[in-house]
């Protein structure tokens, strides 16, 4: 018997924060599509239910037509059983709208079970510092645990699940919910806690590949393995810009960065390194031609300005005595060094300088 475990889907989000507006209808579309697929998924690989553990939805709002596109899934798979606990981001509200189907499984406050095939799985919305005390698991039978929290080795009220208290207990897998990106750590010598991560990235804060976790009950034992589902990967790649002078020259280093990336992917080129003090480089003209090539491009400048002393201890104009004076200065820090030297040096060569753009 297959289950698939899920969590962290947030649909709906408003994603604002996250991405350019230009992106957030179609990327709020493909967040909806991928409970989709998860769906098709499971249905192609014979997987029996899907777990969906916490944060489901982004927030307690859920308009009407968000919740109607979810049941329709449901309603559509009677094949498919879902377990769904709720996470501290909807809280009560796919609960609250009294929607049902037979094949949807709701875990409440306290501990809930379902008998299901070889397994049962037992979850529960609440933590508390000794829950673990009645988890009702069956030894002779399989578990299933399904909540929603940080993985600490104490538990306590608010989210916080203790992987000590689970210990010795009888859970074969624990399916948590809460961190967006998959890991594992063994419970006991039974057992493991799994996040599965959500299916697919919302920002540059959720780097790399996001699927969901694929539980197997077969042969006397419960496995596991994560698999990939997002349809787009959401890359920060370092470009290193010590030396360059042009835009061509940067525009040459991203090129080289990013050539094995998908074309479907959203793509942050994050510059690292010494930045000449000389080199004029055209950020927009750079974003423009690889935006081309990319679902999703941008840069993001965190290299520091390199200025050499020795260039310019024999330079007797005023740019020298400037530099040899802002370089000698003990009270500065080296950001501060580097926003006086970039505001100077425009000032000196007449340029328009904005102290924001550094
Ligand atoms: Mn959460």
């Amino acid at each position: 018997m297959k289950l698939l475990h899920t969590s962290d889907i947030h649909l709906a989000s408003p994603l604002t924060s996250k991405l350019p507006s230009s992106k957030v209808t179609s990327r709020r579309r493909e967040l909806f599509s991928s409970f989709l697929r998860l769906t098709e998924r499971a249905k192609m690989t014979g997987a029996s239910g899907i777990i969906i553990a916490g944060d489901l939805f982004d927030s307690e709002r859920i308009r009407k037509s968000e919740l109607d596109s979810l049941f329709s899934v449901i309603l559509s798979s009677p094949e498919i059983s879902f377990f769904y606990l709720a996470g501290n981001h909807e809280k009560d509200a796919v609960t609250r709208s009294g929607l049902k189907a037979d094949n949807l499984f709701i875990f409440g406050e306290g501990w809930t079970s379902f008998s299901f095939g070889d397994v049962i799985i037992h979850g529960r919305t609440e933590t508390s510092a000794d829950m673990f005390d009645t988890i009702p698991t069956d030894k002779s039978r399989f578990n299933i645990a399904v909540l929603h929290g940080e993985l600490k080795q104490r538990s306590a009220e608010g989210g916080v699940i203790g992987l000590g208290d689970a210990a010795g207990r009888g859970i074969d897998y624990l399916a948590l919910g809460h961190y967006h990106t998959y890991s594992e750590r063994a419970i006991d010598k039974r057992g493991v806690a799994v996040y599965s991560g959500s299916p697919e990235g919302r920002g540059f804060d959720e780097l790399g590949d996001m699927g969901y976790s694929e539980i197997t009950v077969s042969g006397g034992e419960v496995t596991h393995r994560f698999v990939s589902l997002a349809k787009r990967k959401i890359h920060e790649i370092p470009v290193d810009i010590t030396g360059a002078m042009t835009t061509p020259d940067i525009e040459r280093r991203i090129a080289a960065a990013v050539s094995e990336i998908p074309t479907d992917d959203l793509v942050r080129a994050l510059f690292v390194g010494g930045r000449e003090l000389e080199l004029r480089c055209d950020k927009e003209y750079l974003k423009e031609r690889f935006s081309n090539r990319f679902y999703y491009f941008e840069i993001k400048d965190k290299s520091g300005l390199t200025v050499r002393a020795e260039d310019y201890r024999y330079d007797k104009s005023l740019r020298g005595e400037f530099i040899r004076m802002v370089l000698s200065d003990e009270s500065l820090s080296d950001s501060e060094r580097e926003k006086i030297i970039h505001c100077g040096l425009s000032a000196l060569s007449g340029e328009a300088f904005d102290i924001g753009d550094i």
